[in-house]
């Protein structure tokens, strides 16, 4: 084979939880992670949930980003490309290890790495089945931490460990601020790219256009119901807004699930701001296309992303002029990281909190 191995080995991990906008939070330290211990990470395919499956499907990484950027920062490899090319010698059957922090359930010696769904079918898209298990906790993630990294090495030697498959990704979540910046590697595939802007061409033209998130749909509206503000703490990714120490505010209800009376109020305002004529809306449920059209009296056009597609309405919301998204959603939180690093503006719902209750 013309493939060079790499002698520091290999990293693999399940996406495991959550859907696109949690992955990716994971990812960017999992990617910071692998880079920390030196050793190749195996880019997984995304987990999807489909309506009526009961079974999560895999979308191979880059169907939606390019592999090739990433490569600027660190050594990486499509999971397919791994298991056809290299796993039949250096990770062939018989010899694999799931690693985990600790067994999922107390009495038990295993990581239990294929337990579930999307745990099985994950690993199973690629007949993996897992003969060892080995638990890493203590050990913390943050391997750009010298001490950190050292202890990793000492615990999992490359000539014993030479593949580390990880059942859940080796990462923090939320995001953690100092990998914010590396989704500057995540580069929308050509495909997700050009449906972006010929549907930005076609409808918007070089018109100034309002990217809108509507994060609205009953799951978040339950998450929701959570919040505590009196606990003082973030929730998924409002350190977006709120920043990680909390230095721009508290978490609210009306910033995870804002009333309809507030959304309508701020998009009017951004509206004469920006004096834009076009607003494209994002959405996991309700486009709430009527009400808009009301407010702004018919002067400025609405549209969305048909048929639904959550990569293309992220690809659009973060070419938009202008955005507004949702503070604790992390699928806003993808298109707001990738606007921060355009310096394109951003804000969110309800922020800042105009409430004095
Ligand atoms: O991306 P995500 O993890 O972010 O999950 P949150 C939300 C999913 O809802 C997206 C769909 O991956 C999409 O599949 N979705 C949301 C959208 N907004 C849009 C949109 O504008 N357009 C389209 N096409 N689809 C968290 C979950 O969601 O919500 C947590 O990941 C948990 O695990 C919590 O369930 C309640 O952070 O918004």
């Amino acid at each position: 084979s013309d493939l060079e191995l790499d002698p520091n080995g290999y990293i693999l991990y399940c996406p495991c939880m959550g859907r696109f906008g949690n992955q990716a939070e994971h990812f960017l330290g999992v990617l910071a992670f692998a880079h920390g211990l030196n050793k190749t990470l195996v880019l997984p395919p995304w987990v999807e949930y489909r309506p009526g499956q009961r079974e999560s499907v895999q979308v191979p990484f880059d169907t939606y980003f390019k592999v090739e950027p990433l490569q600027q920062y660190h050594r990486v490899m499509l999971m397919e490309e791994f298991m056809r090319d290299l796993a039949p010698t250096i990770w062939p059957p018989g010899s694999r290890t799931a690693f985990c922090y600790k067994s999922r359930h107390n009495s038990e010696v295993t990581c239990n790495a294929k337990e579930g769904n999307p745990f099985g079918p994950f690993w199973n898209t690629f007949n993996i089945d897992f003969d060892e298990s080995a638990f890493y906790g203590p050990l913390h993630y943050d391997t750009h931490d010298e001490v950190n990294a050292e202890n990793w090495a000492k615990k999992f030697p490359v000539s014993k460990y030479y593949v580390m498959a990880f059942s859940g990704a080796p990462a923090s979540f939320p995001v953690r601020e100092e990998h914010i910046d590396l989704q500057k590697y995540l580069i929308w595939s050509d495909n997700i790219n050009n449906k972006a802007e010929s549907f930005i061409r076609e409808n918007f033209g070089n018109d100034e256009f309002l990217g809108l998130h509507f994060r609205n749909g009953e799951d978040w509206k339950r998450a929701c119901e959570h919040v505590i503000p009196s606990e003082r703490r973030n929730m998924f990714a409002s350190a977006q807004c709120l920043g990680y120490y909390l230095d721009h505010g508290q978490l609210t209800k009306e910033l995870c699930y804002p009333h309809e009376k507030t959304i309508l109020k701020q998009i009017k305002e951004e509206v004469k701001k920006r004096k834009v004529k076009a607003i494209f809306v994002a959405t996991d449920s309700d486009d709430m296309k009527a009400k808009i059209m009301k407010i702004t009296k018919k002067k400025v056009k609405v549209v969305k992303y048909e048929p639904a597609s959550p990569h293309i309405d992220l690809a659009i919301l973060g070419k938009a002029d202008y955005h507004i998204g949702n503070c604790v959603s992390t699928f806003s939180a993808f298109a707001v990281r990738e606007r921060r690093i355009n310096d394109k503006p951003v804000s969110f719902w309800a922020f800042p909190d105009m409430s004095h209750d």
